[in-house]
């Protein structure tokens, strides 16, 4: 007989997103056999990770974990790992701000952080940009409240609200707002604008690539020719973003860009970065609205140029609806600083217990 072992584990949906939230001290603490034990929970590699708790799309493949932090602007801190559905890896490059939103509940329901009578606002310090979240999640009588009005596109239903903040996520994985140093760029013969305010975003025009950019996720993912066009600009733009050879990295994502249909700012359909998401991630929504804003960019452009000072409010459209991201900007001589981004998720804790992983895995030494 194979025995399995068993690990406490949560579920939340996470915005836009689910996943499995780990306690730190619950996982080993070896990555190769943290990530070899990740991928057993999940079931993956395998498209339908039928043996496991994944839900067979990278959105649907995430992990959160958690723990009390060493640091006095923060709580918690968080690390969000991608376990991929279709290769054997498990990888920290980027962040995701979807997950992000169940970090709060799920640090409260676990005693990691003791919740106020009304809201309780949780300092989350993520570890994959290096950079500080305030999540405020509603706990009247002192326990995490999950029902109420908020709705976000792309979930169904209305749920508490949490809205999240950001302080200086600008540069986070490139090392600049700007990692070019450009507004513009041509790759591969299309002009771009590579932004990095808290996710490496490559905006293009979607005409460009001979799309109207309305096109619906899974028509896009059918088109081998585009596919591989915007692969080849992705390959690109990683050498020109301090990026590197990002054939296997999930960053930079691809969005290509239309004007607004729905009276938002621009229309979205962006590539993470070889599924085309249903909606837009948080982070790439941050980076794309900052798009906007810049002067000359190629996003810009597309959305209008719309005013760029004080707070300014963007609505990205995206296939499922629109993400409002709310950026207060500044300019000082010329160079655009992006001094706070604020948005808005909900989360739902959907069950708790064990996860069961083949004992094999992971031997105590
Ligand atoms: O950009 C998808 C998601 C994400 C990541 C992705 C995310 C973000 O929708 O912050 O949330 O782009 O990989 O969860």
């Amino acid at each position: 007989m194979t025995p399995q072992r068993a690990i406490r584990c949560s579920v939340l949906r996470g915005g836009t997103s689910k996943g499995l939230y780990f306690h730190a001290r619950d996982l080993p603490s070896e990555r190769e056999t943290r990530d070899a034990v990740l991928m057993a929970a999940m079931g993956a590699p395998d498209l339908r990770e039928i043996d496991g708790m994944g839900g067979a799309h990278p959105l649907t493949s995430k992990v959160a974990v958690v723990q009390v932090s060493k640091r006095d602007d923060a709580d918690v801190d968080y690390l969000f790992l991608q376990v991929w559905p279709d290769r054997p890896e498990v990888t920290d490059n980027q962040n995701c701000g979807n997950l992000l939103a169940g970090v709060g509940p799920f640090a409260i329901e676990e005693g990691l952080v003791s919740a106020s009578h009304g809201t309780t606002d949780v300092r989350i310090w993520m570890e994959n940009t290096q950079s500080l979240a305030v999540a405020r999640i509603e706990t009247p009588a002192g326990q995490v409240r999950y029902d109420g009005l908020a709705h976000i596109d792309g979930v169904p239903g209305t749920h508490a609200p949490i809205p999240i903040e950001f302080l200086d996520v600008a540069g986070s994985t490139c090392g600049a707002l700007l990692p070019t140093g450009h507004v513009d760029d041509v790759l591969e013969g299309v002009h771009v604008t590579c932004v990095d305010n808290g996710m490496p975003v490559v905006c293009l025009r979607a005409s460009d690539v001979g799309l109207s950019g309305y096109e619906e996720p899974s028509e896009i993912e059918s088109n081998d020719d585009v596919k591989a066009q915007v692969e080849k600009i992705r390959l690109a733009a990683g050498l020109v973003m301090n990026l590197g050879d990002v054939s296997n990295a999930t960053v930079p994502k691809m969005s290509l860009l239309a004007p607004a249909q729905h009276g938002g700012t621009v229309s979205t359909r962006t590539f993470i970065p070889h599924r085309v998401h249903e909606a837009i991630g948080v982070f790439g929504a941050v980076s794309v609205a900052t798009a906007c804003l810049l002067p000359d960019s190629v996003a810009n452009e597309i959305a209008g140029r719309p005013r760029a000072d004080g707070e300014v409010t963007l609505d990205i459209e995206h296939p499922s609806g629109y993400f409002s991201v709310t950026l207060t900007v500044r300019s000082d001589n010329g160079v655009f600083h992006v001094e706070r981004a604020a948005l808005l998720r909900t989360a739902r804790l959907l069950m708790r217990g064990d996860v069961f992983v083949p004992a094999s895995l992971w031997e105590d030494s």
